[in-house]
């Protein structure tokens, strides 16, 4: 007789690049395999809730198409046929063709190029010790935070808002531009709270209905990239109608008297053409956020995927300012929680031997870098070896024909160290297969909220897998890069990077899982102060002395309005492309994960864009019938999606699909442009003008 599987629940943490960076509660079978993922139900931002795509991980740990051997190209480039190799040869050949690459072209034709496909901290930052070691080009890394983050910094001085559990408290939570129920689970499970407990309501402001706005008890759907102006009418009203604060921005902001009178003009009908909104929906948001001090502001990244996305962050910021929602408990503003942690990445990134003189190039405008755009190459070579981990590009990059064109070059050698054959392993010369999270050992930190992590490795890895690090350490071995830190263990690092930044050692971290290190409320409120000088919020941004790491191109930060302002800096629709189309976020992929798993791919269906009854009606487009959506970028072909939930003139495609997986293929980043937004560059995903046609 078989005995009975031995279950065991052990604690880890969801490595996926999502705010929520959740607790997890993991039931490991027999030491070997992975069972239900739960939410940590004692942690207490996770709450035990999770999204059904990570509590479906089986799925994707143990699927039969993992990578687990090296393997070496053995047809044309993108042919998808490969060979297995031994780690030595597919290692040896890497350190090869890197080194005669920097033989021929010094080190700044080597490219290493990674993201958040993980985000433990010896994982996915330990590249750049091998980049600084090298002096290897470096990575801007644009194409995620940018605008959002410096939106909210113009307003604060530092990215860091009121503890999210304090949503539980609100009176009123305002969900702007962030799809929650979808892309961060957990904004909801304390909302709601908020709702059942105190009779909060729910405010969601987004340009469909998506489920979140179904969740909804005030719902403003309005037109892409109209934010500001949505957010200067509520201002207007507030002080219009007595409801600012102006004790608290007597002592706590600095132009009040300059803001009122700049949004004299700034009204509600004014608004209202702007953004498609009604005078009467509002006047009612204004007078709710007015009449309920806690309000809290749950600001995404989602509309600062505009060209005006970082002026639209800010003066969103700006309207519990003028309330003075800041000085209650549920009340105020959060983004996210980066400047919190103070991680001392000295170890991890090897800053000791950073040369700034080494060009820095932009991850977004990958495809122009690979083409050889002089002007993305800075002025130096040309990029002749690229080493990828963590990220897809070629799915998630924005001018996407050129990505494709880049790494089809016959020149160029890539590396891509991968979990999937992706699209962009897929183009590689030599692809190595990586751990997941289960498999080795990381640090993580939440976005979202205000815990330091450890997840350990609680199973083995499939085949031969190997993790980030020793792969990165090996290939510094056959480069000649030295460094402690090649040397290291990812525990030994974890413990010297958690005791460098002030939080304690790995053997307590490991004991208790996660540490809370939430600053206290006067801190969080910013009762203490403001992060700029003077101590004050800034109504009045001054976008060019903002604290955000910008190393790479700037967008026309000339042009930025200073106090709070609608921004026409949005790819306008006109006669020649009169459609507004949004990628916004599939609930059962992030980003392009998850498109290899059943359980998410039956739920997504296929590539889609939804249109307006009405506009599809004028175009003679049926349910589900093809439409080709095209700028001068490229054209794409998805399946149309008649919803009532868009406003007419806007489209919404759901989910990176792979190019692959669109009748053409061509995926839906073809049309999205790499141009830099202002003010420190990046990629503006939901501001794409088309045209549309039957196809
Ligand atoms: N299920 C799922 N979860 C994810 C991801 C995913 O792809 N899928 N991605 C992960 C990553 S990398 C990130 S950065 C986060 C991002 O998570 P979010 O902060 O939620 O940002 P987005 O996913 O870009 O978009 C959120 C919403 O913004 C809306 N939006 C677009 N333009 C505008 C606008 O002009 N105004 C307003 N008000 N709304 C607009 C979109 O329609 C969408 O509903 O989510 C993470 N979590
Ligand atoms: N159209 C459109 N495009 C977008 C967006 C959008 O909203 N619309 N969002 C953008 C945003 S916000 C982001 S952040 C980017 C994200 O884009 P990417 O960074 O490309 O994110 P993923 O597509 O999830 O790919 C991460 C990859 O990392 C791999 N991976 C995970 N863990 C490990 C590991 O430990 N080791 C190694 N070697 N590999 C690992 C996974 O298998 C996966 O293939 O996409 C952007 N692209
Ligand atoms: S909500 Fe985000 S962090 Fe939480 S399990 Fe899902 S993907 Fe991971
Ligand atoms: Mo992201």
């Amino acid at each position: 007789m078989n005995a009975p599987p031995k279950i065991v629940r052990r604690p880890s943490v969801c490595p996926h690049d999502c705010p929520s960076a959740c607790a997890l509660d993991v039931e490991v079978i027999d030491g070997a395999t992975i069972g239900r993922v739960r939410g940590a139900a004692d942690q207490s931002y996770t709450d035990g809730v999770i999204c059904a795509k990570v509590a479906r991980y089986a799925e994707r740990i143990h699927h039969p198409d993992r990578l687990t051997r090296p393997l070496r190209r053995s047809g044309p480039k993108g042919s998808g046929r490969f060979e297995p190799v031994s780690w030595d040869e597919a290692l040896d050949e890497i350190a090869a063709r890197l080194l005669a690459a920097e033989a021929r072209l010094g080190p700044e034709t080597v490219w290493p190029y990674y993201y958040a496909g993980t985000m433990g901290l010896v994982m996915r930052d330990g590249i750049n010790r091998l980049r600084h070691a090298k002096r290897y080009s470096g990575m801007y890394a644009s194409i995620c935070t940018n605008m959002a983050w410096t939106g909210f910094m113009a307003g604060t001085g530092r990215l860091a808002g009121v503890d999210p559990r304090e949503m539980a408290l609100s009176d009123c939570v305002v969900i702007w531009g962030t799809n929650a129920v979808a892309t961060q689970v957990n904004v909801m499970r304390h909302a709601t709270k908020a709702r059942r407990e105190r009779g909060a309501k729910i405010v969601a402001v987004d340009i469909y209905r998506n489920a979140t706005v179904e969740q909804a008890d005030l719902a403003l759907i309005l037109k892409p990239g109209t934010d500001a102006a949505l957010a200067c009418a509520v201002m207007h009203v507030l002080f219009r109608d007595g409801l600012a604060d102006r004790a608290w921005m007597a002592a706590h902001a600095d132009a009040p008297e300059a803001l009122e009178a700049h949004l004299a003009t700034r009204t509600p009908q004014w608004a209202a053409a702007i953004t498609g909104l009604s005078v009467e929906e509002i006047e009612a948001f204004a007078h709710l956020v007015g009449a309920r001090k806690r309000s809290y502001f749950r600001l995404g990244y989602g509309f600062t995927r505009q060209r005006n996305g970082a002026a639209a962050m800010h003066a969103a910021l700006c309207i519990p300012a003028v309330t003075g929602a800041w000085a209650h408990e549920g009340g105020g503003a959060f983004h996210n929680n980066g400047a919190i942690y103070h991680w001392d990445k000295a170890l991890i990134e090897g800053h000791d031997l950073r040369d700034p003189a080494v060009r820095i190039l932009d991850q977004s405008r990958i495809g122009r870098v690979l083409t050889g755009d002089a002007e993305a190459l800075c002025g130096g070579p040309p990029v002749t070896a690229l080493f990828i981990q963590n990220t897809n590009p070629v799915s998630v990059a924005p001018e996407q024909a050129l990505v494709k064109a880049g790494f089809a070059r016959e020149d160029l050698f890539t590396a891509v160290h991968e979990q999937f054959m992706t699209e962009t392993a897929a183009m590689a010369d030599i692809v190595l297969p990586a751990t997941m999270f289960l498999e080795h050992d990381d640090l993580y930190q939440g976005g979202g909220h205000s815990h330091v992590m450890w997840g350990g490795r609680l199973v083995d890895a499939p085949g031969e897998c190997r993790s980030n690090h020793e792969v990165i350490s090996a290939l510094a071995a056959r480069l000649g890069a030295e460094h402690p830190g090649f040397a290291m263990t990812p525990r030994e690092i974890a413990d010297a990077t958690l005791r460098a930044s002030g939080h304690g050692t790995l053997a307590d971290l490991e004991a208790r899982s996660w540490l809370d290190v939430q600053p206290p409320p006067e801190t969080a409120h910013y009762r203490d102060g403001f992060a700029w000088p003077g101590g004050r919020f800034r109504f009045r941004a001054d976008w060019p002395a903002t604290p955000y790491a910008h190393a790479g191109p700037m967008g026309p930060i000339g042009a930025m309005p200073t106090l709070p302002d609608q921004w026409d800096a949005i790819e306008l629709a006109d006669a020649a492309r009169p459609f507004r189309l949004a990628t916004s976020p599939a609930r059962n992929f992030l980003n392009s994960t998850f498109t290899e798993t059943p359980g998410s791919l039956g739920r997504e269906g296929a590539p889609s864009v939804m249109i307006h009854p009405e506009d599809a009606a004028a175009l003679g487009l049926e349910e589900g019938g093809q439409v080709e959506l095209g700028n001068a970028r490229g054209s794409v072909l998805l399946a149309a999606k008649l919803f009532d939930g868009v406003r007419r003139g806007v489209l919404i495609a759901e989910g990176v699909w792979p190019n692959a997986a669109h009748k053409g293929g061509r995926g839906i980043n073809t049309l999205v442009g790499a141009d830099p937004v202002a003010p420190f560059g990046g990629a503006a995903f939901h501001d794409v003008a088309v045209w549309a046609r039957p196809a």
